[in-house]
Order: C-alpha cells, then sequence, then structure tokens
C-alpha cells in the first residue's frame, strides 16, 4: 500500500542530499497552481469589475447555492453558537486559550537602537489593520482554522477582521434537510467559533471569488490588507494572483507528514499518526524515515490493519499509496536526520532516542513534534501551536502563521542634530559613489558652516 525508497548504500556516508535530489526520489504530489491561475483570471477580474454580483453567481456555480445576503446575520452566529455541542464547546475554548496564550509570549515588543550618541532607531511592531480570514469549507469543514487564524491576529491588535467561508448546501451534513437554517451559510461549526472568537463580520464566500472579493473589496465589504488561511488550489492560485494588491500568508497545498523514527519508537503510534493526516486529502504526502528494517516493517503491516478500520479509508488508501508517500530506508540516523531536513516538510515528528536534541539539528519544517507524546494532531488542535504551515517545501523559507504573520516592523528614526552632523561626511561621501549627490545635499544643507569652514 505504501511504497518503499530505499537509500542504503546509496548515499555515501556524509554526503547531504540536497532538495533536488530528494524531490526526485520522493516527489510531492501534483497541484499545479500554474494551471489554475488561468481559471481564476477571469473569475478575479470579473469580480473586480462587478462585485457582489460576481461573487453570488461564482457560489451558485460552485457552491450550488444562490445566496443574496452574503454577509452572515448576527441572529445566524449567535443561534450556531447555542446549538454548538457543549463537549466541542469547552474543547474548542481550550484550544483558543492555548493558542492565545502562545501568541502573547510570542508577541514580542518595539526595539530601541541607539546605533551612534543621540542617534536612535526604533522598529515598531503595528498589527495590519484590516485582515480577511479564509476558512475551507470544502470535504472537512476546518472551523480549528478559524482558531488557529483569528487568535494570533486578534493578539496582534489587528482592529478589524472578517472571515469568508463558503456557503453550504442544505442538508449537506448529515442528510437532506437536516440543517435546513445552514442552508447557504458557512458550516455551523465555523460559525459558532466565529461567535466564540467575537467576530462579528462573517461572508458567505468561497473560493477564488472570495479571495478576490478580500482583495477588491465589494458592496457591503471594504478592501483587506492582508489574506490569510488555507484553501484549495484555486484559492492559493487566486491568492498567488492578487499577492501585492494585498499581502498573503504563505501558500498552503496539500497537507504533508514526515516521521523521522528509530527502533525506540511505537509502530502503532506511527502508522496512526501517518494515517491522520493522509485522512486530510488524497493527494497528502506521508513519509517515515528510519534506518530500522524492524520498524518499517511493522508500521507497514499497523497501517494494513488500521487503514482497513479508518473511516475514509478510500482517501487515505490513496493519499499512503501515491507516489508522495513512503517508507524511506536509510544508512543511519544522521543520513535520515539530512533527508528530512531536505524535504521541508509541512509537519515533521521526531520519534528517536534522542529526539529533543536531534530536533535542533533540523532547520526546515512547518512545525517539528518531539518525541512520542507529541503527535501531529495534538497540534493540529490544541497543542498552543498554529497548524497553518508552509507546505511543498516552502519550510525552507517560509513561516507558519503566528501573531508576527499580522505585525508590520516599522522602522522609526529619530536623530539629533549632533548625531547627524557627526555621521554626514558618511553620508555625503556614500551619496558621491553613487552619483546621486542631491542625497548628499540634503544632508549638507542643514550645516552651511560646516562647509564655509571647508571652503
Ligand atoms: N493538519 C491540517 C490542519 C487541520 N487538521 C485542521 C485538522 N483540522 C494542516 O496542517
Ligand atoms: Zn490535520
Amino acid at each position: 500500500m505504501i511504497r518503499r525508497v530505499d537509500l542504503r548504500g546509496r548515499v555515501a556516508a556524509g554526503e547531504v542530499l540536497d532538495l533536488q535530489a530528494l524531490q526526485a526520489l520522493v516527489p510531492r504530489a501534483v497541484f499545479d497552481v500554474e494551471k489554475a491561475l488561468d481559471v481564476v483570471r477571469p473569475i478575479c477580474l470579473d469580480v473586480r469589475h462587478r462585485g457582489l454580483e460576481a461573487i453570488r453567481e461564482y457560489g451558485e456555480q460552485f457552491d450550488h447555492v444562490r445566496v443574496d445576503d452574503l454577509r452572515v446575520p448576527a441572529e445566524a452566529l449567535k443561534t450556531a453558537l447555542e446549538q454548538l455541542d457543549p463537549e466541542v464547546r469547552s474543547a474548542f475554548e481550550e484550544s483558543i486559550r492555548r493558542v492565545r496564550e502562545v501568541s502573547e509570549d510570542e508577541r514580542g515588543a518595539d526595539v530601541v537602537s541607539q546605533p551612534a550618541p543621540g542617534g536612535r532607531v526604533t522598529q515598531r511592531l503595528v498589527p495590519v489593520q484590516r485582515v480577511g480570514l479564509y476558512v475551507p469549507g470544502g470535504r472537512a469543514p476546518l472551523a480549528s482554522s478559524v482558531v488557529m487564524n483569528v487568535v494570533p491576529a486578534q493578539v496582534a491588535g489587528v482592529p478589524s477582521l472578517a472571515v469568508a467561508s463558503p456557503p453550504q448546501r442544505p442538508g449537506r451534513w448529515g442528510g437532506e434537510g437536516s440543517e435546513p437554517a445552514f442552508g447557504g451559510l458557512p458550516h455551523p461549526t465555523v460559525l459558532a467559533v466565529c461567535a466564540m472568537l467575537g467576530i462579528e463580520e462573517v461572508y458567505a464566500m468561497g473560493g477564488a471569488q472570495a479571495i478576490a472579493g478580500f482583495a477588491y473589496g465589494f458592496e457591503g465589504c471594504r478592501k483587506v490588507n492582508l489574506i490569510t488561511g488555507p484553501g484549495n488550489i484555486y484559492v492559493v492560485a487566486a491568492k498567488r494572483l492578487l499577492k501585492g494588491e494585498v499581502g498573503i500568508d504563505s501558500e498552503a497545498g496539500p497537507t504533508e507528514i514526515a516521521v523521522l523514527a528509530d527502533d525506540t519508537a511505537d509502530a502503532v503510534h506511527v502508522a496512526a499518526d501517518l494515517i491522520s493526516q493522509a485522512e486530510h486529502d488524497p493527494m497528502a504526502a506521508s513519509v517515515l524515515v528510519t534506518p530500522s528494517e524492524t520498524l518499517a516493517q511493522s508500521v507497514e503491516k499497523e497501517l494494513a490493519l488500521q487503514v482497513a478500520q479508518t473511516k475514509h479509508r478510500e482517501r487515505v488508501e490513496e493519499a499512503l499509496g501515491g507516489q508522495q508517500s513512503a517508507v524511506v530506508l536509510v544508512d543511519d540516523l544522521d543520513q535520515g536526520t539530512a533527508v528530512v531536513d531536505a524535504y521541508a516538510a509541512e509537519h515533521l515528528e521526531i520519534q528517536t532516542a534522542d529526539a529533543e536534541e536531534r530536533a535542533g539539528l533540523i532547520n526546515n519544517a512547518g512545525a517539528i513534534f518531539v518525541g512520542g507524546w507529541s503527535p501531529v494532531s495534538l497540534g493540529d488542535y490544541c497543542a498552543g501551536s498554529n497548524h497553518v504551515l508552509p507546505t511543498a517545501g516552502c519550510a525552507c523559507h517560509s513561516s507558519g502563521l503566528s501573531v508576527r504573520s499580522f505585525l508590520k516592523a516599522v522602522h522609526v528614526v529619530n536623530y539629533s542634530r549632533e548625531a547627524l552632523q557627526d555621521v554626514a561626511g558618511h553620508v555625503v561621501a556614500l551619496a558621491n559613489a553613487e552619483d546621486l549627490p542631491a542625497h548628499g545635499a540634503a544632508v549638507s544643507v542643514r550645516f552651511p558652516e560646516a562647509a564655509k569652514d571647508e571652503g
């Protein structure tokens, strides 16, 4: 069901596999954003010109439900919260509490430096003023993504937050007509979590049209400065297309889990973790990297047993059987570490005897889960860490969502007369070296006495 890649003896000791070499061995799922750009370009243009009516029409076409008023009424948010299962509500409360605590610890403060007497540079952290948060509503309604987007934005101090999530067809969840009140609205759990977090501005819109709606604004919705949150390939393509018009977080493709494990790992647990992320998407990647033939065999056996029992079996089988998933056998843990570091997984679990030290050797991963008691599922919901993370190797250059994603750093420069005079000669010299004498003049004009002295 899951293929094997045997690197034993194939990579010379000490040789480091680069990303390209590894991509050939464990290729990522095909997620052709370029192609999707062609699909979303006319949609975004249309939304730009026709606004609300265009968003309605695309919603009807893609979400199969006509929504006249995209803005979710306050009453619906209230009802969704009242109807939320109390057990689920208290779980969300704990999830929110943990993510909030981590975000607050990470908020950071302004930094004041004085590189010369009387010369001050302050780095002020300023929240983005208006943010649009996208919550997907496709295969599974990821209400936990509301927490992961909203809480860090609130802790950053973003004053204006709007949420978009696709409208659901009536009766989509639990049989025809079972939730008639929610037809044409985002999933009730998504609405309930918005209500828990005090979000009042929620729109029943999804796909590329929602991203364009946020980017350009439309009747009843002001344009936002930044759009964050995961979505399907059309959402990702629209974000890529409109980047610049608005800010975006990193692109999120199909989910990925890599597990680096040795003989001390529990095969039952490792298999369960690989299946947990495969459950998201037939294109999800589950990769085990180990020097232990024994563990590899036990995990393969366990996968067969657990997959047979799992609810979304078809999806999981497709993900595990895809070229993007593999059991990779390596000569030793050091080679395994180089392999997972080059792969730069969205989620990396390290289940080895020396897990904590080994985690310190990793540079590239969206998030690292250390030891046997920190599974990815914990991070998906309740670790306090964020689950909106870079996929597709983007962990080499990007970070997951955090309070920092919603803050901009502004340098505030404040020099005294004396401090400017002290450095004036250097500014003039550098300006002349770049043949930009007016730059130098803007400083020297302030010190006519000095020019006279020299003359
Ligand atoms: N593992 C997903 C996030 C998620 N899992 C939401 C369950 N709900 C991407 O990191
Ligand atoms: Zn997940």
